[in-house]
């Protein structure tokens, strides 16, 4: 995938005005390139800060383009484990532009997104799920999913697995032994041993797997969709839930005919929030497409908020929404609880064992109530945990071999098979290991996963 010696540059801070920018270069020749580009009698020392000036120009047209501060991490205990110069200038895109620029004409090369993270996975100072932490961090819009991502830097994730790792790997040596000195037997392990061994492991991996579902929720948000009868009030619970007025709010039913989304952070889950025309029968072309619209959103949302309104009689509409959306999880806000009621819920079957909530759009009565029944819808009932450590499909996908392996590990056992064929599934599930922290991956499996990092990453 990239070449990795040479010597990088990019801008590490987001494109455009700021009060500072920061240009970082790795690589061996990181230190030649900053000297080429810093004032004269510049002299960088080892992570300390160097007021210094920054240079355009050569000959006796060279002059200072900008007063920055200059940085060497020396290698091998920077961010990438090479010599690393991070030059923090004024933050405007066009000398940002030209301090790199500057850079590439000393001979760095522009670096590919995610290449820095990339290069400090390869000289093994993040392990794979950490690289991948450092992806989920900088892209976390809760304080939640951030907070996750940063335990997975830290390490939670890679502990579990090395701590699982070792025990498989006490469990093979011994089991190897017996099979060097077979006249020994079964004397360094009993069949009883290994497979309470392997199931230990096994039983480990899922209850990871368990907290997994959780770990994905935070890490990747979820979709609701905002269904109900015409005028009920959806859009305005849409805006009531956001706290603005995205959503046209009008008194003639059939306002709301295109698709509104919006993000939003509930309780730390970053839930999309979709206020659709509702299920209802179309009256015209548009209404007809805003229908199918709504009908997409309920396709890949986690769950349906239904609103109807209590202050209408209660027709066959009010049963048609409820009936419509019943593929997903359901949360019922029966709005407009400041008007007089015109029936009440419990008088209505269709309402059994779903999750009710009378709510007022209109005074913000019942809003939090509504708000902790989405969570709950979402989270399967479950209180959420703080910090779930796995949190992505490649980790579940591998993890999930990992335990079939050692399923298998077990039947072998149970069945008095040769100790190859124990051993074999257990270097397989030791295999599924290595995929996960980086040691053995496959490089178009790196490639994904660092494609997903910006520039400067
Ligand atoms: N009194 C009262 N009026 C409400 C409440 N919620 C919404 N309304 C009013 O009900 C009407 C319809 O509200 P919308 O939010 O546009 O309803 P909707 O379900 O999005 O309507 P469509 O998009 O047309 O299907 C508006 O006049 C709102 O002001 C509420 O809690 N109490
Ligand atoms: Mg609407």
């Amino acid at each position: 995938m990239f070449s990795s010696d040479d010597t990088i540059v990019a801008l590490a801070t987001p494109r455009g005005r700021g009060g500072l920018g920061v240009v970082r270069l790795s690589g061996a020749r990181a230190q030649d390139v900053a000297q080429a580009l810093l004032g004269r009698a510049t002299v960088l020392e080892a992570r300390r800060a160097t007021v210094t000036t920054l240079m355009d120009g050569v000959g006796s047209r060279r002059r200072a383009i900008d007063e920055v501060v200059a940085t060497l991490f020396p290698s091998p205990g920077s961010y990438t484990g090479e010599d690393v110069v991070e030059v923090s200038a004024h933050g405007s895109p066009v000398l940002l532009d030209r301090i790199v620029a500057l850079a590439v004409a000393a001979g760095a090369r522009l670096a590919e997104p995610g290449e820095f993270t990339f290069r400090a996975f390869l000289h093994g100072r993040l392990d794979l799920v950490q690289a991948e932490a450092v992806a989920d961090l900088i892209e976390a819009v809760t304080p939640r999913q951030a907070r996750v991502a940063f335990d997975q830097l830290e390490g939670t994730m890679t502990a579990r697995i090395a701590a699982l790792d070792e025990q498989l790997f006490d469990l093979t040596m011994r089991l190897e032994a017996s099979l060097d000195f077979p006249e020994e037997g079964y004397h360094f392990i009993t069949p009883a041993e290994v497979a309470e061994g392997i199931a230990m492991v096994r039983g480990k991996i899922e209850e990871t797997l368990a907290e997994a579902s959780q770990g994905r929720l935070v890490r990747e948000g979820c979709q609701v969709v905002i269904l109900g009868t015409p005028n009920a009030g959806k859009s305005s619970i849409f805006n009531a839930l956001l706290g603005s007025s995205r959503s046209i709010v009008a008194g003639q039913p059939g306002t709301t005919r295109d698709l509104v989304t919006e993000r939003l952070d509930v309780d730390g889950l970053a839930v999309t929030l979709v206020d659709s025309a509702g299920l209802r029968p179309a009256t015209d072309l548009v209404e007809e497409e805003g229908v199918a619209r709504a009908r997409g959103a309920v396709g890949v949302a986690s769950v349906a908020l239904v609103v109807l309104d209590r202050s209408r009689a209660w027709s066959e509409a009010e049963l048609q929404a409820l009936r419509e959306a019943d593929e997903v999880p359901r949360v019922v806000a029966v709005n407009k609880v400041d008007l007089p009621a015109a029936w009440q819920p419990r008088e209505f079957e269709g309402l059994d064992g779903i999750g009710v909530v009378e709510v007022s759009a209109a005074t913000g009565e019942g809003l939090v109530r509504l708000r902790s029944a989405l969570v709950q819808a979402l989270g399967g009932g479950e209180p959420l945990r703080d910090s779930p450590a796995v949190a992505n499909r490649r980790h579940t996908r591998l993890l999930e071999q990992a335990a079939a392996a050692l399923g298998a590990a077990e039947r072998s056992v149970a069945q008095g098979a040769a100790e190859e064929f124990v051993l074999a599934d257990m270097a397989r599930a030791r295999t599924t290991f290595e995929e996960l922290t980086g040691s053995r991956t496959p490089d178009q499996v790196l490639e994904q996963i660092f494609e997903r990092f910006c520039i400067g990453k």
